[in-house]
Parts: C-alpha cells; structure tokens; sequence
C-alpha cells in the first residue's frame, strides 16, 4: 500500500475514534443528568420544614397528644397553668401584707386588751380609709360593738369568730360569681375585658387564658387595644406561653373591626372562650366610652357577650366606685376584676363596688405572676384579710 493510503487510513481511523468516543461521553453525560434530574424530582424542593402558618386560633397545645411525626419541628413548649383551687389558699398571706390597712386594723382590734370608745374610733377611721365606706363601716362596728359586748370581749378567739361572720356577711357569699364561659348556642362564651389605664386587664386576660386553658378549655385572644403594636405584643406573649392565639390587626385599626375578627375566628375555629382585651380609657372620656359601646355592640353581631368584666386597681379608692358607675352604664357589666391587692391594696372597696352596683367581684389579683390571679370567695377572701 503505498505510503499516503496508509496516512489517509490512519487519520480515518483517528476521526472515527474521536467521534465515537465524544457520542459515548456525551450519553454517558445526558444519562448522569437525567438521573440527577429525577432524583431532584423525588426529594422535597426544601430540605427545611416550612415555618408554620401564621394563623390566628391554633388550638391551645395539648401536651398529652400523640408525639409529632419525625422531620417536623418540635410543638413550642407551653407552661402548665396552676388550676383555679389552690390559688386563693396559695396567695392568701398576701391579702394580709402590712401595708394592708384594713387587715391591720382588724388585726389591730383583735390584739387590743381594752375595746374602749377611742379604740373604736381608731377601728372605724381605719375602716373608712380602707375604702369599706361611710355606711358599711358604721354598720360592721355597731354590728360588732353589739355582739361583742353580748358574747364578752375578753376572749380574742371569739371575737375573731364574731368579726370573721360579720366580714363574710359585708363581702355577701351569697352572689353567684362564677364565670360564664358557656357560649349560647354553640358559640364561643366571650369575654370583654374593661378599664381605665394601666389597671391590668392585659395581665387579667393572660392569667383568664391561663385558668381556662387549666380547666381545659379552648381559648383565642383578641387585641382590642389598637392604640399601640406593643399592647398586642403584650397579649400575644401571655398567649403564647400556654399555646393560645391572638387575633390582632394593625396598629391604630379600629378594636371594633378586630374584636369582632376575633370572634368571628372563634366562632369558625369553634373554640370555647374568646377573651378579648381593650384600651384603657377614662371613663371621663365620652368619646373613648362610645368606642366601647360601640365593640360590644359589634361583637354582639356575631355572638353574644357572655361576660363584661371591669378592671379595677384597688389602690385607685373611691374613684373605683366611679368608674364602675360609669362602664357599667356604657357596657353592662358582669363582673369586677380587682387587681393589685396584694401589698399596698385597700380592699374595703369590694363591699362598695358590690352593693352600690350588684355587680359580684369574681377574680382578684394578688401579684404580677402568671397565676397570681384568683377566683374571689366571700370566706377565702376575709381569711386572707385575718391572715387565716
Ligand atoms: N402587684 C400587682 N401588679 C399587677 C397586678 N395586675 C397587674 N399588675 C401590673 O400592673 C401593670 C399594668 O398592667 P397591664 O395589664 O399592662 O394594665 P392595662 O390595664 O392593660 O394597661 P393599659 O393597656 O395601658 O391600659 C403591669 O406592670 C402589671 O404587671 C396585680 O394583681 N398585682
Ligand atoms: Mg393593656
């Protein structure tokens, strides 16, 4: 063969081979992407778990439920409220701290020798200081005078018994002071929360949340105060600590539109109990107080209002009684909130607030802790005072 066939044949054979080696690697190629391909198919677009809806009415955690199913993150820890029972006897030394005036005058008398008229005096200018009133207070100490001066001074246990009844009786433990959380018809009980500033009903609608959510309740927040994001905030932290949601809306929206939002996500999530939180506001403030009338009546659009419940600081006094005349003319009230009787509290104010409006006090505050809010009794409440 001569020479330039033999070249001609060889870079043949050399092209041949290039092309039949580019198409091998160039299946090969297309075949290792393809498998990629379809594995990328098979495997979840994100390897993170999506972050939960933000939602509003999650149901509230149950913490015997069934463990969440591997790969998702784990349920947020909640805390476990104290049940409604052992508050009061738990927080019952606090009603007797020794700035409580009335629990040291009633002390006062208990520990004196002689009952004479200036010992009376005494007792009655401390009782009136206490916020009992002119007319309660002229009663208990002829009450007192009288049984005391039967039965025989001399022995302080009787007479603590005597001053015992005698208190129960002003403090009436005939009032029905359970609250109402049977929604009507199947819908939610909802709870209206009112008050003038910075008295705690933000702190009271967390600690409710709290007691129902121990009772075992279903719960859902409404942030009704508008006025500021970090009211909402507030409510929502308290929410949060034992997995219940909190409606909100924007800052400044109209607490009107979202307490009935609110209401209407519990009538739909069909929870148990809306509690919904409000502005604080001067009861001297009409157009604050036609605001109010106005969120209880739009509330009542969508479900009726099982329950209106006024805050009342019990260091305020007199005004309290004011401002209780007042809300209850815009919003019907249903019951008395009196926080902050622990330490400095007056609670003579409680006989006031009851028989001047009938309307029972049913939870007081007695701190700043989660649970240190309890459902008030007639006989745990006059125990606490005597430091029972
Ligand atoms: N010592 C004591 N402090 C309390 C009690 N209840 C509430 N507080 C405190 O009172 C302050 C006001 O409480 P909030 O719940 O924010 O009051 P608010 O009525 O919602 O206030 P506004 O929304 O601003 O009107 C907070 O520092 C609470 O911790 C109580 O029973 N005892
Ligand atoms: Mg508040």
């Amino acid at each position: 063969m001569p020479a330039l066939d033999q070249m001609t044949l060889l870079i043949v054979a050399l092209v041949a081979l290039v092309v039949v080696g580019g198409v091998v690697a160039a299946v090969a190629t297309s075949r290792a992407r393809r498998r990629r391909d379809l594995e990328s198919a098979t495997r979840p677009a994100i390897e993170q778990p999506p972050a939960a809806p933000v939602e509003a009415g999650a149901p509230a955690v149950d913490e015997d439920a069934a463990p969440a199913p591997v790969g998702t993150p784990p349920a947020p820890v909640t805390e476990r409220p104290e049940a409604a029972g052992t508050r009061l006897s738990r927080l019952r030394r606090r009603l007797a701290g020794s700035t409580n005036v009335l629990a040291q005058a009633l002390l006062g008398i208990l520990s004196s020798d002689r009952l004479d008229a200036d010992t009376w005096d005494d007792f009655e200018a401390t009782l009136i200081g206490s916020d009992l009133g002119v007319g309660p207070t002229a009663e208990l100490v002829a009450s007192l005078r009288k049984k005391l001066a039967v039965d025989g001074v001399q022995d302080p246990a009787a007479a603590r018994t005597v001053l015992r009844s005698e208190l129960i009786a002003l403090a009436d433990p005939t009032l029905d002071r359970a609250l109402n959380v049977t929604g009507a018809d199947g819908l939610p009980a909802v709870v209206l929360v009112v008050g003038v500033n910075g008295t705690g009903k933000t702190t009271t609608v967390g600690k409710l949340a709290r007691l129902l959510v121990a009772e075992g309740k279903t719960v859902l927040l409404g942030a009704a105060d508008t006025f500021r994001a970090a009211a909402a905030d507030q409510l929502q932290t308290w929410g949060d600590r034992v997995g219940v949601a909190t409606v909100r809306g924007p800052e400044g929206a109209d607490p009107a539109s979202v307490a009935f939002e609110a209401v209407n996500a519990g009538v739909e999530q069909g929870v148990d109990v809306v509690l919904i939180d409000t502005a604080g506001r001067l009861h001297n403030k009409a157009n604050l107080m036609d605001e109010l009338g106005k969120i209880r009546r739009v509330i009542a659009k969508r479900a009726p209002v099982s329950e209106c419940l006024l805050l009342l600081d019990a260091t305020t006094g007199q005004n309290g009684l004011v401002q209780a005349r007042v809300f209850n003319e815009v919003t019907d009230l249903t019951g008395i909130v009196l926080s902050k009787l622990d330490g400095s509290a007056k609670g003579g104010i409680v006989v006031q607030v009851q028989r001047d409006l009938g309307i029972p006090v049913k939870f007081i505050g007695l701190g700043e802790g989660a649970d240190d809010l309890a459902p008030f009794t007639a006989e745990g409440f006059v125990d606490g005072l005597l430091g029972a």
